[in-house]
């Protein structure tokens, strides 16, 4: 790892925040920002107890943490409290009741305002809906939408009756949905009859049938009328959203919910082929992305807010619906492609809507730069006044090109590390106070100890690469892995022994205390931000009948920051041969959906192997991404492979 690390650039540019962002900023000066800092680490009760207090509560709580059952920590102890009237019903009871709550572009072009009344309306209907054909607290349900508010109105509906959504991608396919259909027990899916993207029909609601052909427990399906393609339909499990909706009152009372009962599950991937459900509890989710989100993007009450996040993703979850809407911002949200139907949709939207804050992966970032410069150029962006990153580290060279050409100089860039697990923000900039250094994350949030560890423990010093952990429970945390706990307790606090959280990313922290992360230490790949494990693709790729063995491994790529090379040994009589490696590219995008597509498909005889049998990774990786390997090899098995692999040519 310490040769990934001393790969990372030096970078010396510093940008310390403009004086007119600074001079309306939330938090601007250095005293009371130490002040917050001090007492979120030294009394974290005191301060996350203040903060959870701005809430709803139904009923006040006992206790701001019990650590004792730890790794899984309690927070906001016998509180009781519902997500979704402290994302609607408080805004709706205020001046805010008018106010828009979300902005919406369908990518065809239709548009669609909802305030916060009117989605307060539309979520207690649908809550009716579900409760109607017998949803209620406890269940989990599936959802399955493209980015239209009907994905935000699920999510809280659910929410309000205290169901929880596992919201799935809607570019994961049939076999990826039913896998995580099944491990989460869901018992009723929301989904739509098509999506658009780039002008296509994605049709969503046959990938559902195809994946409820074996998920017996899936009573309904809800499904939002938005392409009009054809369905196949099904009388008995089948109600489209809009006769759902008609049916019932605008009225839903909301569940009472304890603080600690379950809000979501969110499938990612870990080192492993099964994805894993990460469990997120009610009130320490919300205090976390209610909390970030006001002080990381500043948010005020004019602001318009844009997070290009799919709700499939963590990102969607906490700073397109939760995050902004508890602090009763005005949240955008487009369905489609950054370039349909043209390269520049996205900067005519933040003109159009007057965007404020605009909140993006830097492989969308890096995509934009390469389309070039004439298309953000054709439209008025003065509305921006501060820009996010998140998802993977960006490159310099991408972080002044959206501070030049996106922010036009003006706007502080928030470069915000966190993951599914954490449920918030972790490390970032605070935009009126942090000065930055393009790559870096900067320092860690209010109430977040991070550090960098070696291999036993030790902080490492100044600029030493090393593993990224946190050493203290934090209320956003992931309680667990659904079903299986001891995969939690394996994955994330095992190598430093019941001590740390650890991430599974490799980081190093500089001479100022700011943090560079350099990306995954496990079989994690990141393809355009979106989270894959090099087993995931590799089971789907031994599935098919050619494939014998596979080994996928991430590749540096300019523009999706890694690529998918995989590298497949075929059986008894099948032969390398383009119309075979389509074939194999058609069985993972069946398996598992486009975004696992590998970028390339390598016939190889063997594999390289370690007498144990352990496929060298690091060997695959220097071949895909055609460096000579200059490690050490002493314990591969059969030498001639290595070569063969790099002479490759089909
Ligand atoms: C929010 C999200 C998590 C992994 C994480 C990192 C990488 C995310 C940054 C980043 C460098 C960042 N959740 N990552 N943000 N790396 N700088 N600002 O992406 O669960 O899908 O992925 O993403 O490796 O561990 S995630």
């Amino acid at each position: 790892m310490s040769g990934e690390i001393e790969n990372v650039l030096q970078e010396h540019r510093r940008f310390p925040p403009a004086a007119d962002f600074a001079a309306e900023a939330r938090l601007s000066s250095e005293e009371a920002y130490q002040r917050m800092l001090r007492e979120s680490l030294d009394e974290p009760e005191l301060f996350w107890g203040r903060v959870a207090r701005e809430l709803p509560w139904m009923q006040p709580f006992e206790r701001v943490l019990d650590w004792s059952k730890r790794p899984v920590a309690q927070w906001f102890v016998g509180g009781k409290l519902n997500v979704s009237v402290a994302c609607l019903d408080r805004h709706v009871n205020s001046v805010r009741s008018g106010k828009r709550a979300i902005v919406f572009e369908g990518e065809p072009g239709d548009r669609r305002t909802l305030t916060y009344q009117e989605l307060h309306q539309e979520v207690c209907r649908f809550a009716n809906a579900l409760k109607a054909r017998g949803i209620k607290k406890g269940d989990r349900v599936a959802i399955y939408l493209p980015m239209v508010p009907e994905a935000a109105i699920a999510m809280l509906a659910c929410a309000r009756i205290g169901a929880a959504h596992s919201v799935v991608f809607g570019g994961f396919s049939a076999p990826a949905l039913r896998e995580r259909i099944l491990d989460g027990g869901c018992t009723a899916v929301i989904t739509a009859d098509g999506s658009w993207r780039r002008g296509l029909v994605q049709p969503l609601k046959a990938q559902v049938d195809e994946a409820l052909s074996s998920c017996p427990d899936v009573h309904s399906v809800f499904v939002v009328q938005r392409a009009k393609n054809e369905v196949v339909w099904s009388a008995r499990r089948d109600v489209w959203w809009h006769d759902a909706v008609a049916l019932v009152s605008a009225e839903c009372e909301p569940e009472p919910m304890d603080s600690e009962d379950l809000l979501f599950l969110l499938y990612t991937s870990g080192s492993t082929g099964k994805p894993k459900g990460i469990v997120h509890t009610t009130a320490g989710y919300l205090v976390g992305t209610y909390l970030t989100s006001q002080f990381v993007f500043d948010l005020r009450d004019e602001d318009v807010y844009w997070c290009t996040a799919d709700v499939g993703w963590v990102t969607g979850h906490s700073y397109v619906v939760y995050g902004p809407l508890s602090n009763g911002a005005t949240v955008v949200m487009y369905e489609g492609a950054p370039n349909t139907p043209h390269f520049g949709r996205f900067w005519e939207i933040i003109e159009r809507h007057k965007v404020t804050i605009f909140y993006t992966a830097p492989t969308a970032i890096r995509s934009f730069m390469r389309w070039g410069d004439e298309h953000p150029k054709k439209f008025d962006l003065s509305s921006l006044r501060l820009l996010g990153s998140v998802g993977e580290p960006i490159n310099p060279e991408a972080w002044i090109w959206y501070h030049q050409i996106i922010g036009q100089g003006r706007c502080p860039i928030v470069d915000t590390w966190w993951q599914t697990e954490t449920g918030s923000i972790m490390i970032t900039p605070l935009p009126g106070l942090t000065t930055t250094k393009p790559g870096s994350a900067t320092r860690p949030f209010f109430g977040v100890d991070a550090a960098i560890v070696d291999e036993h423990g030790n902080e490492l010093g100044p600029n030493q690469g090393g593993f990224l952990v946190i050493r203290r429970p934090w209320p956003s945390m992931l309680r667990g892995i659904w079903g299986d706990m001891q995969r939690y307790v394996d994955t994330y606090w095992k190598k430093f022994e019941g001590r740390f959280y650890f991430a599974g990313d490799g980081a190093r922290r500089d001479e100022d205390g700011y943090f560079w992360i350099v990306g995954r230490i496990d079989d994690v790949i990141k393809v355009s931000g979106h989270r894959f494990s090099t087993m995931e693709v590799e089971s789907a790729l031994v599935s098919h009948a050619a494939v014998v063995e596979a080994a996928v491994v991430g590749r540096p790529d300019n523009i999706t920051g890694q690529s998918i090379v995989a590298f497949i040994t075929l059986g008894p009589g099948f032969k390398p041969s383009s119309e075979l490696r389509a074939d194999i590219d058609k069985h993972v995008i069946h398996e598992i959906g486009k975004v696992a597509r590998p970028a390339e498909i390598r016939f190889t005889e063997a594999l390289p192997k370690t007498r144990s049998g352990k496929i060298m990774r690091r060997l695959l990786r220097d071949i895909a991404a055609g460096i000579e390997t200059v490690g050490d090899t002493s314990t591969i098995e059969d030498y001639t492979v290595l070569a063969k692999l790099r002479a490759y040519e089909d």
